[in-house]
């Protein structure tokens, strides 16, 4: 281990990482400009095992993308579409029922459920998507509308953030998804997503969602134009933000996908940006819970070596996945749960099946 840390010169970072030291935007730097990735992962793998020993979670879910229509039309975005594109859809509630009914043989507990900034659907439709939801299966956990559309809804009901969900809450909102983050950085932005809520604006929704006790996750959208230094200042955002409230569950790096986007000309991530997302993040983000490897961007196989990188979350099920896969993903729409415990128990880690909250249902 000595010679592994020393060759690296990663000797001072490991002994801060011992002594529950938080690491500086340079420590970050050096990190990621590591190409030992054996270096990196050991120390991310410190930290995580401190931080969730043996466990790997995963959750039986199912995705729900009830509209794809969108004003934003984010550049590095191929799911979003123009309300007059041949390509927009949108679903009715009664569209969204049946997609509940059809996996109601399932054991599934959350329902993750996002969609575009919708130009004239109005905030009732939205409640009665939750009470949909709930009236067919009451006990599921329903992680719905990022912070961009939580602030979108609550121009529509002409209200507060928070009022706005306490309304979402009652209808059966739980908790909040970690999209719609991209990248804080204002220049990014610019570039990017323009007319997208800023990213002051995005950490303001999630810090309101936490004062009124819902949790949400957050992401990063990395692979693109973004620089190492702007992943890093969003890693800072995020854990300022996190010593504040508390109130994040898990983050999750998104490897930018870019067939059909306006960006299409980028290469994919490869697998060695993808773990230093990981493991970067592990050890930049130490009052964040858990770090997931979402198998839909990175594939299942790199997602099990990211098990001893720094994550110890694979997501879940997700059944139906279609942001990743309009933007070309190659993997699989949904996973058995059976595969993701095998994937997980062939890593050396436990399978532990968990609600949204992280609760364990059960252990494998
Ligand atoms: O908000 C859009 C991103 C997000 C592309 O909270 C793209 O547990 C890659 O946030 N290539 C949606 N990414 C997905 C998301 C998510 C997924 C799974 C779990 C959770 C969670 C959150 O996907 C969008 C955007 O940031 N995205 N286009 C693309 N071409």
């Amino acid at each position: 281990m000595d010679t592994l840390l020393q060759k690296a010169g990663f000797v001072d970072i490991y002994d801060k990482v011992q002594a529950g030291e938080r690491l500086t935007i340079e420590d970050g730097r050096r990190l990621f400009a590591a190409n030992d990735i054996l270096a990196l992962g050991f120390l991310a793998n410190a930290l995580r095992e401190r931080k969730n020993g043996n466990k790997a979670y995963f959750i039986y879910n199912q995705h729900i993308n009830y509209s794809n229509i969108c004003t934003n039309l984010c550049k590095f975005c191929a799911f979003g579409k123009d309300k007059s594109s041949p390509q927009a859809y949108e679903m009715s509630v009664d569209q969204v029922r049946e997609k509940v009914r059809e996996r109601l043989d399932e054991p599934i507990t959350e329902i993750h459920m996002v969609g575009g900034i919708h130009p004239d659907l109005p905030f009732s439709y939205y409640l009665d998507l939750l009470r949909a939801i709930k009236e067919i299966r009451p006990e599921v956990h329903i992680q719905a509308f990022t912070c961009v559309e939580i602030h979108h809804l609550a121009e529509l009901a002409g209200k507060s953030v928070g009022d706005t969900l306490e309304e979402l809450k009652a209808a059966g909102l739980g908790s909040i998804p970690g999209g719609g983050a991209e990248v804080f950085s204002p220049r990014i932005r610019k570039l990017t997503c323009e007319k997208k809520l800023s990213g002051e604006g995005w950490i303001e929704v999630a810090k309101t969602a936490h004062h009124h006790g819902l949790h949400t996750n957050a992401t990063l959208l990395y692979g693109h134009i973004e620089t190492i230094d702007e992943r890093l200042e969003h890693l800072d955002i995020l854990r300022r933000t996190q010593d504040e409230t508390g109130g994040f569950l898990a983050y999750i790096p998104l490897a930018f996908h870019p067939k059909n986007t306006e960006m299409a000309d980028h290469a994919r991530t490869t697998a060695m940006e993808d773990l230093k997302n990981i493991a970067v993040a592990r050890l930049m983000l130490d009052n964040f819970p858990h770090i997931k490897a979402y198998w839909v961007m990175i594939g299942p196989k790199l997602a099990q070596i990211a098990l001893s990188f720094g994550a110890d979350d694979m997501d879940g099920t997700v059944k139906e996945e279609v942001i990743t896969h309009m933007a070309g993903a190659d993997t699989e729409q949904a996973l058995g749960h059976k595969t993701l415990i095998h994937l997980i128990r062939e890593a050396g880690r436990e399978p532990v099946e968990r609600d949204t909250l992280y609760n364990v249902l059960q252990t494998y």
